[in-house]
């Protein structure tokens, strides 16, 4: 199998984004900026939410025949070789329920990756609006979690099978979900220093998150690993409270144990994405950050974090160190 790359660029390298889709081996372009709707094209994600360093597209490459592209049951989906990615979009009006709008969403994603042959995804995005809103288990997240974990239940695809995920708050309208899709399963892994958040305990919500800390892709001497989004929580408790680097630390921490479990220790690190609730904390979570990553790789996202204490959340792919 080849390396799946993603890789954040500026506007200007993406003069013409139906142009840049029809290049051999471009899977998507993921667009940060505003707008949370179905790209003009199958191929282009828009999601609501915007690079804090002028970074708004991320492209993922894979393989290198051109991307077979279309539209069924609502997502969006593109294949090249042996991946497929399909994005769906959740209208404004239907995030008044998140939750049924989340098992819907979900049901049209699980229907449209069986029916083409791509039954196990691999990495997941989840981006909806006002994540925070609403008090205990009213709370926005939570009612997504219930959602998909309905979804999941629905499909028969069982929590060991839950593959790594991201979920986060926009200021957009409207939601998305998205993921990356193989002709057989990865291999998911869990962090020892962190509860397996499916297993989270019941004050997080009636429905735990249905996400694993990491997926690898299977039968490779040294996979590439698809890291979760990651915080500040040890176990299952948010650590640092109030405190921006203290929490930067932490869930740079657990990316390091978590990489080093897995036995990719000495990876590299790209398509390092940092979610920042406060978009004045950029100037901050880059200084501190530029010495422990390759800040060419890093793409700072507003964005809120699930769990409303938490001020950061950083996911990436790590890859076998090139020779
Ligand atoms: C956490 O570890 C922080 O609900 O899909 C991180 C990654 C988090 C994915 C999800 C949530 C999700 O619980 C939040």
């Amino acid at each position: 199998m080849p390396m799946l790359r993603q890789q954040y660029l500026p506007a200007s390298a993406v003069p013409d984004a139906s142009q840049f889709l029809a290049q051999p081996g471009v899977l998507a372009l993921v667009n940060f900026g505003d707008k949370c709707e179905p790209g003009a094209q199958p191929g282009i994600i828009p999601l609501g939410m915007n690079s804090l360093c002028d970074k708004p597209w991320e492209v993922i490459r894979y393989g290198d025949s051109v991307a077979e592209r279309g539209i069924d049951e609502h997502c969006h989906w593109s294949l090249i070789e042996d991946v497929l990615c399909v994005a769906t979009w959740v209208a404004p009006e239907d995030c008044t329920d998140i939750e049924a709008a989340t098992e819907v969403a979900y049901g049209r994603l699980f229907r449209v990756i069986q029916a083409k042959g791509f039954p196990y995804p691999f990495r997941i995005w989840n981006f909806m609006p006002e994540i925070n809103r609403g008090d205990g288990d009213r709370e926005e997240y939570k009612k997504f979690c219930v959602g998909r974990e309905r979804a999941f239940d629905d499909y028969h695809v069982a929590p060991q099978s839950y593959p790594a995920a991201s979920a986060l708050g926009h200021h957009a309208q409207g939601a998305v979900i998205y993921l990356l899709a193989g002709r057989n399963s990865g291999v998911h892994h869990e962090n020892p220093r962190q509860q397996p958040a499916y297993q989270y305990p019941r004050e997080y919500g009636p429905s735990s998150p249905s996400f694993a800390r990491a997926t690898s892709l299977a039968l490779r001497v040294n996979p590439q690993v698809f890291i979760s989004g990651t915080a500040s929580i040890i176990g299952h408790n948010t650590q640092a409270v109030g405190d921006l680097e203290q929490q930067l630390a932490i869930t740079l921490d657990n990316i390091q144990h978590l990489l080093s479990h897995v036995g990719q220790g000495d990876s590299e690190l790209s398509a390092i994405r940092v979610y920042l609730r406060h978009p004045e904390d950029a100037a901050v979570a880059q200084a501190f950050l530029a010495p422990r990553l390759p800040l060419e790789a890093v793409n700072f996202i507003h964005a809120d974090i699930c769990r409303s204490q938490l001020l950061v959340e950083i996911e990436a792919l790590a890859s076998p160190a090139q020779p």
